[in-house]
């Protein structure tokens, strides 16, 4: 099982993540999109990368909204997989702003 780095420490090293709320060790970011058209392949790129990792995210979409909260449930934290999902993420959605 791998070592959780803790949520604290992950956001340290990303831009614009938080300690997400509640009582689980999870980060959180809202990205915002030109439309939902855009959104869509934000998650449609990022699904692709998670599929290949298999580590999945949590997520929440409205028009061109995307919420997402990363923890690797496996290990019961944060764990250098969500820095690496979380680090794809933020250069895709650089690539479609
Ligand atoms: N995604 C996340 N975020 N955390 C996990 O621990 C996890 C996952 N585990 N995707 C994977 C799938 C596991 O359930 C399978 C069996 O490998």
């Amino acid at each position: 099982m791998a070592d959780t780095i803790g949520a604290g420490a992950a956001i340290k090293a990303l831009k614009g993540w938080s300690v997400a709320g509640g009582e689980r060790d999870a980060i959180f970011k809202a990205y915002k999109f030109a439309d939902f058209k855009t959104a869509f392949a934000f998650m449609s790129g990022a699904a692709l990368k998670a599929e290949q990792m298999d580590h999945h995210p949590e997520w929440f979409n409205v028009y061109n909204k995307v919420e997402v909260t990363l923890t690797t449930h496996d290990a019961g934290g944060v764990t250098q997989k969500d820095l690496e999902l979380a680090g794809f993420m933020d250069q895709l959605a650089a690539k479609l702003a």
